[in-house]
């Protein structure tokens, strides 16, 4: 009789984590209409213009936009303004700001030449507010990070 006791005392604490937890779906609803969404972006100092989108399945199905707990893939595109400026595959990252945590998976970039790059294995598994960091991506040591908004 006590070990059941137990088991469903752990169970209710399992049950009241998942509806306070990370994730309840009223805290999310606020979107912020201030917060740009645009899915092209230039580095603050003016020298490389990035852009993402092309959302697919894993099996090249397209998404018209990035899909909530589903696999997906992008294709990102990084443009320098000055055509001498190299480049290297990027630091991709990504997480929710509001909740303090990232992915749980990570994406694999595929280098497709000319400044585009192929991103599979990206999982935004909860809807709200996601932020997704391109970082470290120029080939001159200068360390440059740009942001996107997601809302889910
Ligand atoms: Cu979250």
């Amino acid at each position: 009789m006590r070990p059941h006791r137990r088991d469903t005392a752990y169970l209710m604490m399992l049950l009241l984590l998942g509806l306070f937890g990370c994730g309840e779906p009223s805290e999310n609803n606020n979107n912020n209409p201030q917060r740009d969404l645009s899915l092209t972006q230039t580095t603050e100092d003016g020298v490389f213009t990035l852009q993402y989108g092309e959302f697919t399945d894993q099996e090249g199905k397209t998404y018209t936009s990035i899909p909530m707990n589903e696999y997906f893939t992008f294709i990102l595109t990084i443009k320098p303004k000055d055509s001498t400026k190299t480049l290297k595959a990027p630091t991709i990252t990504a997480e929710m700001p509001d909740h303090g945590h990232g992915m749980n998976t990570k994406p694999v970039i595929e280098d497709l030449g000319d400044g585009k790059y192929r991103v599979k294995g990206m999982l935004f598994h909860m809807p709200g507010w996601w932020k997704l960091s391109i970082k470290d991506f120029s080939g001159d040591g200068v360390e440059r990070e740009v942001a996107f908004n997601v809302e889910l």
